[in-house]
């Protein structure tokens, strides 16, 4: 099932309102890199977005090497940004 992307009015108000978060080239996705004291917080965060990834049926697209986290959220049920990734982002930055 198809569900609406964001505007490109909506997705500009979303990175001024997350600034940690950039736009992929395409348009499509947005990307952030986080950076943890350690293996073990790095991963703690990464479990505890997992959880909410698996619960909401929206998963990202990440790499992981020791303290490093580099993520890109997009919906592929748009083929680009929704309203689902918005919502994933602002709850992922709770979790800092
Ligand atoms: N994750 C992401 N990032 N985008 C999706 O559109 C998506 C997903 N769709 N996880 C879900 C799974 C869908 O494929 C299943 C069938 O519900």
């Amino acid at each position: 099932m198809m569900i609406p992307c964001l505007t490109e009015a909506e997705t500009a108000a979303l990175l001024t309102e997350l600034p940690g978060w950039t736009l992929r080239e395409d348009g499509k996705a947005i990307l952030r890199t986080f950076k943890f004291g350690d293996f073990n917080a790095a991963f703690g965060f990464m479990t505890r977005v997992a959880l909410y990834a698996d619960k909401h049926d929206h998963h990202p697209e990440w790499f992981n090497v020791y303290n490093r986290v580099e993520m890109t959220l997009t919906t592929h049920d748009a083929d680009g940004l929704s309203a689902r990734d918005a919502a994933m982002a602002r709850t992922i930055e709770g979790y800092l």
